[in-house]
C-alpha cells in the first residue's frame, strides 16, 4: 500500500487510532523514536509490508496547537489543529475560575479562539457562578449556556461548533464527555470498541479523543479533566496578552515594559483600583506572572 493521509483521533504514546480519508478508524503505530504525534495531527500512514501493521510515518505541519506546562516545567503539546478552545464551567463540581483564566490565557497566547460553555443548565446555576460569568462577559469573552439533556440548548451549541475544530477542556466532571456523547451519538460507540484494546475503558476520560460531526462540517475533541492548568512558558511581558480586558489600556502605562505589578503610573493597576478591571482577574494575572518568572531562567527574559 502506498502511504495515505490520515488524522490522529486518539493517542496513547506510540499507539494511536487514526481516521483515514474515507472516515474509517484504525489502530496504528508511530514509526521511529523521533516522531511524536498528538490528537488532531495530520499524518501520513502506510502498511508495513513485513508486519502488516498500519504505521504513522510522518507528521504534517500543524496549523495550531494547544500547549501546557507539564510537571517538569516544560512545554507540552496537548492536541493539534483545533480552531477553538471551548472551556467548560459548572456548578457541580464548582469550577475554579483561576483555572478558567489560565485556559483563556493559553488559548489567547496560542492564537486560538476561545469561548466559555456553562454546563448543566437543567440544574440551575448559583449566584456565585453567574457572577463569575458576568466578569468574563465584561472582560470580552463569549459565553454560551448548555445542558446535555435539553435538545434546544444543544441546537444552539451546534451553531457554535459549525465549521470549527473544537477542543473541550475543563476540570473533571464538568460534563465534557456527556456533551460529546449527546452531539456525536453512535460514532462514540464505534470508537469505544477500538479503544477497548488499550484497557482504557473507564468513565473518566484518560485521553483526548477526536470525533467528526460531518453534518456540521466540524470536529470535536473531548479531553481528560484536569486539576490544574498553566500555559506553556512565555516571556513575562507576554503574560498580559492572556487577559483580554487589559488590551483596552495598552500603551497607557508610564513604562512601555510595564508588568502591571508594582510600577508607578500603571494604567492596569489604576483600572483595578476603580473596579474597571476585576480584582480577582488581576490577582490571577499576578499568579501566572509569578509562575512564568519562576519557569523561565532570567537569561530568557528580555
Ligand atoms: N444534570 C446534568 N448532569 C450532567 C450534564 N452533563 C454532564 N452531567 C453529569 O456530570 C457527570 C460528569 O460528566 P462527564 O461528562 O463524565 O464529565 P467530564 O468533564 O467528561 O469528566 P472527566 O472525563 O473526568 O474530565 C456525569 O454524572 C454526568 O451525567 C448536564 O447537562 N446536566
Ligand atoms: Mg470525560
Ligand atoms: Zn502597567
Amino acid at each position: 500500500m502506498t502511504s495515505t493521509i490520515a488524522r490522529v483521533v486518539e493517542c496513547y504514546g506510540r499507539r494511536v487510532v487514526v481516521a483515514l480519508e474515507d472516515g474509517r478508524k484504525q489502530p496504528a503505530e508511530v514509526f521511529g523514536k523521533r516522531l511524536r504525534v498528538v490528537c488532531g495531527d495530520e499524518v501520513t500512514a502506510a502498511i508495513n509490508s513485513s508486519s502488516g501493521t498500519l504505521q504513522v510515518t510522518e507528521a504534517l505541519p500543524r496549523k495550531t496547537h494547544f500547549t501546557r506546562t507539564n510537571a517538569q516545567g516544560r512545554p507540552e503539546v496537548l492536541a493539534a489543529n483545533m480552531t477553538q478552545l471551548v472551556i467548560l464551567m459548572s456548578d457541580q463540581p464548582a469550577s475554579d475560575p483561576f483555572i478558567v483564566d489560565r485556559y483563556l490565557a493559553g488559548a489567547e497566547l496560542g492564537g486560538i479562539k476561545s469561548l466559555l460553555l456553562i454546563t448543566k443548565q437543567d440544574l440551575g446555576h448559583s449566584q456565585a457562578l453567574l457572577d463569575q460569568v458576568h466578569v468574563y462577559q465584561q472582560a470580552g469573552y463569549k459565553v454560551v449556556y448548555v445542558s446535555a439533556h435539553q435538545e434546544q440548548s444543544l441546537t444552539a451549541l451546534r451553531e457554535v461548533l459549525r465549521n470549527e475544530v473544537s477542543m473541550l477542556v475543563g476540570e473533571s466532571g464538568v460534563g465534557k464527555s456527556t456533551l460529546t456523547n449527546a452531539l456525536v451519538g453512535d460514532d462514540i460507540q464505534r470508537i469505544r470498541e477500538i479503544s477497548e484494546g488499550t484497557g482504557e475503558g473507564r468513565h473518566t476520560t484518560v485521553s483526548t479523543i477526536l470525533f467528526d460531526l460531518p453534518e456540521l462540517h466540524a470536529s470535536l475533541m473531548d479531553s481528560p479533566g484536569v486539576r490544574d492548568y498553566a500555559p506553556a512558558p512565555v516571556n513575562d511581558l507576554q503574560v498580559a496578552f492572556g487577559w483580554r480586558e487589559f488590551s483596552r489600556y495598552s500603551g497607557q502605562c508610564k513604562f512601555n515594559n510595564c508588568l502591571h505589578f508594582r510600577e508607578p503610573g500603571c494604567a492596569i493597576q489604576a483600572a483595578v483600583a476603580t473596579g474597571e478591571i476585576n480584582q480577582r482577574r488581576y490577582d490571577s494575572y499576578k499568579r501566572l506572572l509569578n509562575l512564568m518568572r519562576q519557569l523561565l531562567p532570567s537569561y530568557e527574559r528580555h
